[in-house]
């Protein structure tokens, strides 16, 4: 027992406990998973070398390792509808992995790769640098990063950056277009972090083929609503689709690639031996029971109420004149642009996480901010809809951080020490705290 042989470590995780169980995560990309995943996670197979693919493994004893990884595949392929002829890699150990595996796969050094500009929504695998101490200017489409090359997309390959329209805060296709014919990108990538609409992927890939360049789709946030049929899907249209299994997937950690036969076989020799040694097969259990889970009818359920909460949020959220990020949102995420309000997202995400409500901050389209210091806050609703919060519950949620704002505003100038100082023991604070802490009570989690 954990317990007796150590101590100090069970209470960290009794603590980590009590916190989920006692705030509301709206962090877009957390969520909870069943304690069949985590039991799986937590099993014999984290014991176990799997070098290699199935029947053909470095190491002996691989029997159970390649049923497993045999179920995860097929289950994979039912929950994504997976074309005949398109295969899935279930072993990168995280959604960053995935995506260097298919580089490594289908570029070469200094190859032109095009994704989304990170701070519009874009993640930081599809290429991100930046200069720093400079701001960059809203009003440019495209963007090419600087000498800060933070990310080793960037230190690898050249980048251009696509922008979201200035006007609709939406992918300008058009435009899209003319930046993939001007740069001629070998590989052009989709999906992110805080774009809060779905992408037309017909559209991408007729962009794609128009100059010769691979299409990769990073589904990471919506795998579990595509999955659900609730957001269109990408898969048996772009070239390459990755993703991670445990935000909207309700999986354990880890991610899946899905790409036709040809492509999918240079992509496992990306992952072993480009990448990775032995894959985590307790992750890879977790996955396959998450995936089990995500195509039963009660996952759609989930899926679709994920994206109702979400919607619902939003709306309530204007009712108190914060301003969303393209006027709403099509999934599970929504990006509020806190720039008429007196707090913006660093003192805002702190001020909420003492009230009880976990959200975190970032940048929004036309962002002349830092990242540690943006101008918005991103939430969403997969968490609390595990928790079967439904609509009334995002009603007086929305309530809840209007009034943190409206308490918070009079400490706006101070320095980020006295404002935290201000609210760590604010009676105000405390109350909506206590409050939330009932509502959780009546949501449990069930660990
Ligand atoms: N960390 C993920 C997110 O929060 O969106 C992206 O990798």
């Amino acid at each position: 027992m954990l317990s007796e042989t150590d101590p100090q470590v069970f209470k960290i995780v009794k603590e980590e406990e009590k916190r989920q169980q006692e705030k509301l995560s709206l962090i877009p990309s957390e969520n909870f998973f069943s304690s069949s995943v985590r039991e799986a996670v937590g099993s014999v197979f984290m014991h176990k070398y799997a070098e290699g693919n199935i029947g053909k493994r470095y190491y002996e004893g691989n029997q159970f390792v390649d049923q497993l990884e045999m179920l995860t595949q097929a289950r994979a392929r039912t929950a994504f509808k997976l074309p005949d002829d398109w295969g899935v890699n279930v072993q990168a150990l995280a959604g960053s992995n995935a995506n260097l595996s298919v580089y490594l796969a289908l570029l070469n050094v200094r190859d032109t790769i095009m994704g989304m500009y990170l701070p519009d929504g874009g993640h930081l695998s599809h290429g991100w640098s930046y200069e720093p101490k400079k701001v960059q200017n809203p009003n440019e489409l495209v963007y090419f990063g600087g000498s800060s090359r933070v990310n080793i997309t960037s230190k690898i390959f050249c980048t251009v950056q696509y922008k979201t329209n200035p006007k609709t805060q939406l992918f300008d296709y058009d435009e899209i277009e003319k930046i993939a014919i001007e740069h001629k990108p070998k590989l052009i990538i989709t999906g992110g972090t805080a774009y809060p609409r779905e992408i037309n992927y017909k559209r991408m890939k007729q962009i794609a083929e128009k100059v010769g360049a691979y299409y990769m789709a990073d589904i990471a946030h919506e795998a579990g609503l595509i999955a659900a049929g609730v957001n269109s899907s990408p898969i048996g249209i772009a070239d390459v689709v990755t993703m991670t299994t445990h935000k909207t997937l309700r999986s354990a950690r880890g991610a899946l690639i899905f790409a036709n036969a040809e492509l999918i076989k240079k992509i496992n020799r990306a992952v072993l031996p480009g990448l990775q040694g032995g894959p985590f097969n307790h992750s890879i259990a977790g996955i396959c029971v998450g995936l089990g889970e995500a195509t039963k009818p009660e996952f759609k359920e989930y899926a679709q109420q994920v994206v109702k909460n979400a919607q619902k949020i939003a709306a309530e959220l204007q009712k108190y004149d914060f301003k969303i990020v393209s006027g709403g949102t099509d999934k599970h995420l929504v990006l509020i642009d806190l720039s008429n309000k007196p707090l913006l997202g660093k003192k805002f995400a702190r001020a909420l996480d003492y009230a009880g409500i976990v959200a975190n901050m970032n940048t929004m389209p036309q962002e002349t901010r830092s990242p540690t210091d943006p101008s918005a806050l991103r939430i969403g609703t997969p968490w609390i809809t595990t928790r079967g919060m439904k609509e009334q519950e995002m009603e007086i949620i929305a309530k809840w951080i209007n009034n943190v704002m409206d308490i918070c505003a009079e400490w706006k100038d101070l320095k980020f020490d006295e404002f935290e100082e201000k609210i760590a023991n604010n009676d105000k604070i405390n109350k909506i705290s206590s409050e939330v802490k009932e509502l959780c009570i009546k949501y449990p989690l069930k660990i």
